[in-house]
């Protein structure tokens, strides 16, 4: 099962890779205006999880610089995520907003609320 699952792992990294999908244009102050938002925000997540490439894809095709946290490798930052969400399950939103978090679970969920929050923003 564990060799099962590094194989498909590394599928889905490579195919990630090889078909990296192209980021957005912006001009450069509403790219600006867009990484101060972003710098708000943080991704819990695992490297070859699926559901967390979806998201990343996302981010890629948006231009949106999200620092992404490894909830696998880093034990500072499983501990940040079971603290901060609730749960040990990627991938997890971290939204910062006026001095208040919220932690956004869910793939489809995240996409969602990036492409409302930040598509509009798009040259
Ligand atoms: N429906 C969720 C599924 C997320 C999911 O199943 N994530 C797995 C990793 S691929 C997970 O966090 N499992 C818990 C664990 O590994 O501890 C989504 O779309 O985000």
């Amino acid at each position: 099962m564990v060799i099962v699952r590094a194989i498909l792992g590394a599928l889905i990294l490579f195919f990630d890779w090889v078909f990296t999908p192209k980021g957005v244009k912006r001009e450069a102050d509403a790219q600006n205006k867009v990484n101060e938002q972003t710098a708000a925000l943080a991704l819990y997540q695992y490297k070859a999880c699926p559901f967390c490439v979806k998201v990343r894809r996302s981010m890629k095709r948006q231009s949106l610089d999200i620092e992404t946290r490894d909830a696998k490798r880093s034990d500072a930052s499983r501990e940040e995520l079971l603290q901060g969400g609730g749960k040990l399950k990627v991938p997890c939103l971290r939204i910062e907003d006026k001095g208040e978090v919220r932690w956004m679970y869910e793939s489809k969920e995240i996409i969602n609320y990036l492409e409302n929050r930040f598509t509009a923003n798009a040259a």
